[in-house]
């Protein structure tokens, strides 16, 4: 049966919905299309470059650790200027006990939605404090709690050695990155001893000397890394009776999937994309169109 995209049916279906989790991809807005922002391929895109190299897999970092850096340094510049925009706004709305009991009057008295976010740009936790002082302080610590960023945090990096794991909103972390700016990615070699480094505690098992000094690397998950936060995401898709899945292409595993387990499972798809996207085939509503307007059309 083709999908339905009438706003009154998607209403009842979420008004009667007791567990509902939110999978956000990168069409909600992201470095790659904020207004301001330039693409990844434009002329101006941060895939500006002498090489047509790939930065998405642990192995190119080890096999270039300088040109990788330089290029998350400019997306991590992107991700720290962009702005949630009108869809992150009425997704992070519906942590607020308000619109729930008007919304999803079966599942306001329970947790918020699962927000389940592939974007590593910070923006649906932005969206979410935005609200601080509509929420209470505990409210707050749930709804940060039911965020899950998959793909992991541009903000965050991870050392090689000690795995410490550190957020930090400073534009440059290292100053050699700083004077990279100006050339294209990749132009320039920095040396591994210039690039951020660990400023954790060294430890050599029992006591702590010195500081670890050891290689960061972004904390984005990469192809043939485990995403964050599977275990939660597996046993809350046990449940779920109503999925929205928006902005993604729904071709990169595991998330991809996600549609398929609800639907073996009884519960119901909802798509917010521009275009049809892989996920369709398993949706019950499908809204084309910005979801920077149809979602808050829909949710407001
Ligand atoms: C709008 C809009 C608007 C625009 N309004 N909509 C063969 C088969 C199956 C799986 C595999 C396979 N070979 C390898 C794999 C696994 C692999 C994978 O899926 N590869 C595929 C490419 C085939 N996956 C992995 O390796 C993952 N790990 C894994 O599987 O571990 C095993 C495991 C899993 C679970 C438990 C235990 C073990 C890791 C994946 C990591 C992905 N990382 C990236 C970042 C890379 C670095 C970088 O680019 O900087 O995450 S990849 C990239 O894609 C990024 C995104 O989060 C992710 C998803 O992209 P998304 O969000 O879908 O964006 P787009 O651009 O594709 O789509 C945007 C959509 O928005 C479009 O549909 C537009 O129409 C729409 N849109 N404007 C509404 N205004
Ligand atoms: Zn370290």
């Amino acid at each position: 049966m083709a999908p339905s995209s009438d706003f009154q049916a998607f209403r009842d279906t979420l008004a009667t919905s007791q567990r509902i989790v939110v999978l956000i991809g990168a069409g909600v807005c992201c470095v790659r299309r904020c207004p301001g922002i330039p693409s990844f391929r434009g002329p101006n895109g941060l895939w500006k470059m002498k090489s047509s190299k790939t930065f998405s897999t642990p192995e190119d970092f080890k096999e270039d650790p300088s040109t990788v850096w330089q290029f998350y340094h400019r997306v991590r510049q992107r991700c720290l200027l962009a702005q949630p925009n009108a869809a992150h706004h009425a997704i992070a709305s519906l942590a607020l006990p308000s619109v729930r009991s008007r919304l999803m009057p079966t599942s306001a008295l329970g947790k918020p939605p699962l927000l389940v976010t592939q974007n590593f740009d910070g923006l649906s936790l932005r969206a979410l404090d935005a609200l601080a002082d509509r929420l209470d302080p505990v409210e707050q610590k749930l709804a940060r709690e039911r965020i899950i960023e998959m793909h992991g945090s541009i903000t965050k990096t991870v050392c090689l050695q000690c795995r410490h794991v550190k957020q930090s909103f400073d534009v440059a972390l290292c100053p050699a990155l700083e004077g990279a700016i100006e050339a294209n990615v990749g132009e320039k070699t920095i040396p591994v001893d210039q690039l951020p480094r660990c400023g954790g505690p060294h430890w050599n098992g029992s006591n702590r000397y010195g500081r670890c000094g050891g290689l960061l690397r972004p904390a984005v998950v990469w192809f043939g890394e485990v995403p964050e936060g599977m275990g939660e995401i597996a046993k809350e898709l046990n449940w779920t009776d109503l999925l929205i899945v928006v902005g993604t292409s729904s071709l990169v595993h595991p998330a991809a999937s996600f549609a398929r387990t609800v639907k073996s499972r009884g519960g119901k798809i909802a798509i917010f994309n521009l275009e049809r996207s892989q996920a369709d085939e398993n949706a019950d509503f499908l809204f084309l169109g910005p979801c920077e307007v149809t979602l808050p059309s829909i949710l407001g």
